[in-house]
């Protein structure tokens, strides 16, 4: 199979919703010698963005929103652990990520976070579902430098401007950057609730994290 067929293969796993495929096609492409990053980027992200539009169009509903991100899952699940390689380097900053409270989207939090890790980042992750709370309670534990927060949903954008209000009333504002992300959540956004940083996807999320911590990019 070409490389083209492969990513079209595993994005069609994704739109059709069938975990078991999608998770042969991602261990074929590895055993391929496939860059696990390119079957993410050109494969499962093109599947689930168009499972989302099949959906705002109203021709998919609920269960199959579910099923293409449990393929999309279940193929990440094979490609990330490739992703992150070894884990004996400089850790550039230590980030608390996690979903905020009310929002169940966990898929491009987890990608952010595997990417973080794969570049050098120590990466405390706290789920999905998280109150502003138990960020604050992370940053402290983990001691970090910086925070992400994701939110997919415009009804919990709102949750990232308490995490950085939580962060001041503990004290804790200056210590860490804080980066929002997240399909609805644009730069004007992150301007206007005060987080150092705004990133559309995962590989510029990293770009963004090194800028924030000033490492070379
Ligand atoms: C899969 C999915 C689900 C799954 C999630 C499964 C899971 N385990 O995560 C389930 C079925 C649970 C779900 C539920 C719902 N969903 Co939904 N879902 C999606 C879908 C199709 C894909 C999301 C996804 O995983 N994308 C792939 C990842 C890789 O992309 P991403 O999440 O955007 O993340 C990238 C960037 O945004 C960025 N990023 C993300 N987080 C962060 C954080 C930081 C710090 C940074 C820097 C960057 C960053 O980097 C990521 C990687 O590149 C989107 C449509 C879409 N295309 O976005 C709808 C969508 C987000 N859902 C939507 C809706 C309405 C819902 C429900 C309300 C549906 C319902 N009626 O119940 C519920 C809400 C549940 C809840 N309380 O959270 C709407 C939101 C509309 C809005 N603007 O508010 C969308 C946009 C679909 C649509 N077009 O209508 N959903």
């Amino acid at each position: 199979m070409s490389r083209e067929e492969l990513f079209d293969r595993l994005a069609q796993a994704v739109i059709e919703g069938e975990p078991e495929d999608a998770e042969e096609l991602a261990r074929e492409a590895l055993a391929q010698g496939l860059d696990p990053l390119a079957c993410i980027n050109e494969g499962l992200t093109p599947g689930i963005d168009r499972v989302g539009e099949l959906f705002a169009s109203g021709e998919y509903f609920l269960p199959d929103l579910i099923i293409g991100g449990e393929a999309m899952k279940a193929a990440l699940a094979i490609l990330e652990p490739a992703l992150t390689g070894d884990q004996e380097r400089q850790v550039l900053g230590r980030v608390v990520l996690g979903t905020v409270e009310g929002d169940l989207h966990e898929i491009g939090k987890t990608l952010v976070g595997t990417m973080l890790t794969a570049n050098g980042f120590s990466v405390t992750d706290i789920g999905i579902d998280r109150p502003a709370a138990d960020f604050v309670a992370a940053v402290k534990e983990a001691n970090a430098t910086l925070v992400g927060a994701s939110a997919l949903l415009t009804t919990t954008m709102l949750q990232q401007q308490k995490i950085i209000e939580a962060l001041q009333e503990a004290g804790l504002r200056d210590q860490v950057k804080v980066m929002v992300g997240g399909a609805p959540v644009t730069q004007s956004w992150a301007d206007k609730i005060g987080a150092d940083g705004y990133a559309e996807d995962a590989v510029s999320a990293v770009a963004l994290a090194r800028r924030l911590v000033s490492a070379p990019t």
